[in-house]
């Protein structure tokens, strides 16, 4: 079995409400082993769209890495995926952060994600679910990449909700 993580994000129609229900279709096709608290942050752009949550999932499957694009797309569709356009806000995404410590890249799909070293939302649920993950390209540890952080987006743990396997 693989190790998979994946990262959720969500700014529009009760972000909380849209991250259970991309996890609970993810229990359809994977084994979900931990899930993240939730944490908010300002959108990457600062661009006025509504705060984000984000949130990380550790599963276990034997599926490749494109059948995994493949299965996690058709749950965005499934949600009725709302995209006004790239960077733009969103009712749910979900993508794919790290396939068994891999470094594979193909022409649709590059693993680990290549913007998740710049992104507060991406390392700080990781530390929930892997705290000794180590970037299997640069090398360094996730406490490492939080500390190299030029921006946080105001990252903060939503307290009062969590999200359930
Ligand atoms: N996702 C985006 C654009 N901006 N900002 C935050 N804080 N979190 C996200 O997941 C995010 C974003 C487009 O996918
Ligand atoms: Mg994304
Ligand atoms: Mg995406």
């Amino acid at each position: 079995m693989s190790k998979l993580i994946l990262g959720l994000g969500s700014n529009l129609n009760e972000p909380v409400f849209q991250l259970q229900k991309a996890v609970d279709y993810l229990k359809n096709h994977f084994l979900l082993i931990k899930v993240s608290r939730i944490y908010t942050s300002l959108s990457l752009l600062k661009d006025n769209q509504d705060d984000y949550y984000n949130a990380a999932v550790l599963a276990e499957t034997d599926k490749t890495p494109l059948e995994v694009l493949d299965i996690i797309k058709s749950i965005e569709n499934s949600m009725g995926r709302i995209k006004l356009k790239k960077w733009g806000e969103r009712n749910i995404d979900i993508d794919i952060i790290d396939f068994n410590r891999e470094i594979i890249k193909y022409e649709n799909l590059e693993i680990p994600h290549n913007q998740m070293i710049y992104r507060s939302f991406v390392l700080l649920p990781l530390l929930d679910i892997v705290p000794d993950y180590i970037h299997p390209v640069n090398n360094l540890s996730l406490k490492n990449m939080i500390d190299n952080l030029s921006d946080d987006y105001n990252i903060k743990v939503l307290n009062d909700k969590s999200l359930f396997l």
